[in-house]
């Protein structure tokens, strides 16, 4: 059995869909109910790195999240609702303090998740001419649309305070542009690409990291690749 070479860990409120973003991206569904306690983390087969995907398995919402879920970590995926304003504002407050521990070059994204909920994003994307889509404005059973609380620009500013805060050249970094999303876990929408740019971005600098010293990495070393979520101590 082999030691996942990475780690990836979710931060954020509860509420904000990081356990729904999970089981969309690795199990490809979105059930209606999530149990948000119990299942720790996730791992993924990715190039020719194994990285461990990490769930707060509930601890934001009952006990707080200890630094050291953070610890070693190759990548933070910050993540809010588009339809929480306070969310995002949490990612700094509350949760960027927790980042301490990670890797030095720890890479960071930020995710804006429930966009299908966002009146906002339907009207913007559609031809300037052409009617409104009925279905999505006017299906039955359908949750109603409001206008977006937390922009792409607010996470945009987020992430670049994130480089001061942490110290980094903004040329030393990933673009702002290509480290903040807006994904819907319910509909699949751009999951597989904030997940998989994440992997894309990490996997280079786990490589570097690893040539010029010894791993970072949490020991977990009965895990398999692409294993069903399994519970682990994540503090
Ligand atoms: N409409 C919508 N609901 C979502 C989305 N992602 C999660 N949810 C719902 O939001 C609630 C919280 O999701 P969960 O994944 O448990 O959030 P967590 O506490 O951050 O892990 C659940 O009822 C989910 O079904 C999304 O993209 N769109
Ligand atoms: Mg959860």
């Amino acid at each position: 059995m082999r030691k996942p070479d990475g780690k990836i860990v979710l931060l954020g409120d509860v509420n904000v869909g990081k356990t729904s973003l999970l089981q969309r991206y690795m199990e490809r569904r979105f059930p209606d109910a999530v149990s948000t306690v119990g299942g720790a983390f996730y791992l993924k087969a990715w190039r020719s790195l194994h990285l461990s995907l990490w769930d707060t398995a509930g601890r934001e919402q009952f006990h707080g999240l200890g630094s050291m879920y953070c610890r070693g970590a190759a990548a933070v995926i910050l993540t809010y609702d588009v339809n929480h304003r306070q969310s995002l504002v949490e990612l700094e407050d509350r949760f960027l303090g927790l980042t301490d521990t990670a890797s030095k070059d720890c890479l960071f994204a930020i995710v804006g998740n429930k966009v299908d909920l966002v009146e906002e994003r339907v009207v913007a994307s559609r031809e300037k001419d052409q009617p409104l889509p009925r279905a999505a404005s006017t299906r039955p059973g359908a949750s109603p649309r409001q206008p977006k609380q937390a922009r792409l620009e607010d996470a945009v500013a987020l992430y670049k305070k994130i480089l001061k805060y942490k110290m980094l050249d903004e040329k030393d970094a990933p673009a702002a542009e290509q480290m903040c999303f807006e994904t819907s876990a319910k509909t699949g929408y751009n999951v597989d690409f904030l997940f998989e740019s994440v992997f894309d971005m990490v996997v280079p600098r786990i490589l570097q990291q690893r040539a010029a010293g010894p791993p970072q990495t949490v020991d977990l070393t009965s895990s398999k690749p692409d294993a069903l979520p399994r519970s682990g101590c994540c503090a």
